[in-house]
């Protein structure tokens, strides 16, 4: 039997999802959900759940005792948008949250830790295409600063206190059970709800601006996958890279005129448009493909079919 997880953020756009999986594969009564605020009935009513400040160690710590918990799963973060307006909420949410569970593990509590990074750690000067696991970042968002000070303090612990942190670095993710907010990729998923709404969207990334993408299933079974693992596997501490497809905001206009023929784009590019452009427009993640066995599922057309076809009902 699984011994008992904690997921830390569940009811954002990925802990909504990854909660409902590791539930399904586990038991509802072995993962307990906790957030600064209460989620959908769907997660709500299928078990444990705990009302949780991801900053306040003496929380979590409490949570963790009482359910005895063994995982950490923290998906706590304000993203690369929203962090631009609010930089220093941003790095204390973005690092306190992961001292408070490195911290947890390094004192023994807890024996393996899961903590996202995103691909926001690189930056102007990285290269832009195929962009490879180890390369220059010199990130220029606060978000993008955080998560690679995280990785580097992921990979302190690991090689210092011997914590079992494990990390991908995630890229703009395409769900429809939860919506993502404030972060630069976040058009991705809007523009399919505006499609079945309205029949237009107005983007606020230019024509062009191509990024790193991946429907959601994928990256909860690269989630899962990874932490399923046998550690010696994990040959990388910091974050593996992780990609499956790029493309710029006319590609999924396209995807979706297959399915809506009159379905039209526009562009109004916004403070959003900087950020895109400090980021790769696509990610080598062969590290992660030959360490853990990662491939990807879904490509562009099978995303927007299954957008579509959920977001309908
Ligand atoms: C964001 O746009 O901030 C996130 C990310 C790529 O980490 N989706």
């Amino acid at each position: 039997m699984h011994r008992p997880i904690l997921i830390i953020g569940a009811c954002g756009q990925i802990g909504t999802e990854l909660t409902m999986e590791l539930r399904e594969r586990y038991g509802n009564e072995r993962v307990v959900a906790s957030d600064i605020r209460e989620g959908g009935d769907t997660l709500m009513d299928s078990g444990p759940f705990e009302l949780l400040d991801a900053t306040n160690y003496a929380a979590i710590e409490d949570v963790v005792m009482h359910y005895e918990i063994d995982e950490v799963y923290l998906m706590a973060a304000m993203l690369s948008a929203t962090a631009e307006k609010f930089p220093m909420r941003a790095w204390n949410l973005n690092m306190n949250s992961l001292f408070n569970v490195l911290n947890l593990a390094k004192e023994g509590k807890i024996s393996k830790v899961f903590w996202p990074s995103s691909i926001a750690v690189f930056g102007p000067n990285t290269p832009k295409e195929d962009t490879p696991q180890s390369t220059i970042m010199e990130p220029s968002t606060v978000y993008g600063i955080s998560k690679q000070s995280g990785e580097r303090w992921c990979e302190y612990y690991f090689k210092k206190y011997g914590v079992d942190v494990r990390s991908v670095r995630y890229p703009g993710l395409i769900s429809w059970k939860t919506m993502p907010g404030g972060g630069t990729t976040d058009y991705a998923v809007e523009i399919y709800h505006e499609a079945l709404k309205k029949g237009t969207y107005e983007c606020f990334l230019d024509k062009g601006t191509q990024l790193p993408m991946m429907y959601m299933d994928d990256a909860i079974r690269a989630t899962i996958d990874l932490m399923e693992s046998p550690s010696e596997k994990i040959k990388v501490r910091s974050s593996y890279n992780l990609a499956s497809m790029s493309f710029a905001p006319e590609e999924v206009a396209e995807s979706i005129q297959k399915h809506i023929p009159d379905f039209t784009i526009s562009y109004a590019p916004d403070f959003r448009q900087q950020i895109a452009d400090s980021w790769p427009s696509s990610i080598n993640d062969s590290a992660a493909k030959k360490d853990w066995g990662w491939m990807p599922r879904f490509d562009l057309d099978l995303t927007t079919h299954e957008m579509l076809t959920n977001l309908k009902k």
